[in-house]
């Protein structure tokens, strides 16, 4: 079922008749649904083609001789076939499938770590850093004796990037920060930012999980070394994602798990490893999610990312300045430029009881930390209330929500 017109003419409630999930009541009341940072709802042309895939594809691939085991292999390099269109990325070597941008995370800073990282060494990451772009760089410094450098961030939810220049020398052997904060929303100056590595030929890695589902990603422009995303972020299934890596990097990386498709001979005395990408996708791997990402990219590029950007500003914008009229209330986050994320907090009142009345309500968000608890520390607060917006949420969510977060602040004031 197509809904954009040729024209890209947008018409918000045709999106949403895709989602069937949108129409649903939570609490006897029309759903609101604003957790999408945390993972996005998945349009029909998503699940088709996953159905499709299960009911007249499969066959594990990439070894079979038979037709249907080629027609699945088909359709899994289909799929990334879609994804290297997608990001601009140079060659479909470079494009692994991962189970998602925590996985991208630690293959990189485990296969690189080992080959790249010794004692003295220094990783720079931010202080708006998601935990998966944290703990797998603390993991492999204490294994090499590297040292975890930390970017630090302003009131507002800047990069302090004089700081930034600073602490790059000839010891920075990895830069890995967040493309797009999914607490604050801030959008990171990524090209500035790889622009001062580059100069001093150290690579970087950006967490793109919240950049996505939202910005045009082009690798080449921005000449990144590694982008990582998750595909049930940008409407596409869980378990699935992509690492994009420089051919040069992944040539130079040591494999990140053994097993089958990863290897080209194998001997108990030595085993070589099969070529990109598959020295770097051992195992069976999740076919109908590549799919279904590769149909979730399909969707996205049908719908246009200058529709999508248009329509989330809209709601970012009007969001805000609604929210903003709402006595006690502070908004966590107000970077120049920012994705479409508000976080708030309500005078006196603990982020865990306003998410439990929006409930009470039929809206959903995200309550807590966020996964970014450094942040949480940087800012002296237990955590904040997240509402997050898609292509397919409307105004009138955010007058929904608006009216919850009032109601909430008369109960708990
Ligand atoms: N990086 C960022 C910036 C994220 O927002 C998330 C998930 C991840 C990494 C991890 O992605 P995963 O798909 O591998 O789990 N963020 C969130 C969130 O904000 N609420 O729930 C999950």
């Amino acid at each position: 079922m197509s809904t954009i017109t040729a024209d890209k003419s947008f018409d918000v409630q045709a999106i949403r008749s895709e989602f069937p999930i949108l129409e649903r009541e939570m609490r006897n009341k029309p759903m609101v649904f604003l957790d999408s940072a945390a993972s996005s709802q998945k349009p029909d042309a998503v699940v088709k083609a996953m159905d499709y895939y299960y009911q007249q594809q499969h066959a594990n691939v990439h070894r079979g001789v038979y037709q249907l085991s080629q027609e699945a292999t088909d359709a899994y390099e289909k799929a990334r076939h879609l994804v290297q269109g997608f990001i601009n990325a140079p060659s479909e070597k470079e494009v692994l499938f991962v189970r998602g941008t925590t996985e991208g995370i630690n293959l990189v800073a485990s296969s690189y770590g080992r080959k790249f990282l010794e004692e003295g060494d220094e990783v720079i990451i931010s202080a708006m850093e998601h935990h998966s772009n944290i703990v797998p760089w603390q993991l492999i410094c204490e294994q090499t004796g590297a040292k975890l450098r930390v970017i630090p961030v302003t009131d507002e939810g800047e990069l302090i990037m004089e700081e930034y220049e600073q602490m790059l020398n000839e010891r920075t052997k990895i830069v890995a920060v967040v493309h797009v904060s999914n607490t604050l929303g801030t959008i990171n100056p990524v090209e500035r930012i790889i622009e001062l590595a580059h100069a001093k030929d150290i690579p970087v890695l950006l967490d793109g999980a919240q950049a996505i589902p939202h910005l045009k990603i082009d690798v080449q422009a921005l000449d990144v070394d590694f982008y990582t995303f998750s595909g049930h972020k940008m409407f596409g299934p869980t378990g699935i994602g992509i690492l994009y890596g420089k051919e040069k990097w992944l040539n130079a990386m040591p494999p990140y798990q053994g097993g089958g498709e990863m290897i080209e001979t194998v001997s108990f005395e030595k085993t070589t490893f099969n070529e990109l990408p598959h020295k770097f996708e051992a195992g069976t791997p999740d076919i109908a999610g590549a799919v279904g990402l590769g149909a979730a990219v399909e969707y996205m590029e049908k719908i246009g990312h200058e529709t999508i950007q248009k329509h989330e500003h809209e709601l970012l914008v009007y969001g805000t300045e609604a929210m903003s009229k709402i006595p006690g209330i502070r908004i966590i986050g107000t970077a120049e430029e920012k994705a479409s994320v508000i976080s708030f907090l309500l005078d006196g009142a603990h982020p865990y009881d306003v998410g439990t009345i929006l409930d009470q309500m039929g809206i959903a968000v995200r309550t807590g930390h966020h996964c970014t608890q450094p942040l949480m520390d940087r800012y002296g607060i237990p955590g904040t209330v997240r509402a997050s917006f898609a292509v397919y949420n409307t105004k009138e969510d955010i007058d929904r929500l608006v009216e919850g977060v009032k109601r909430a602040a008369k109960m708990l004031g």
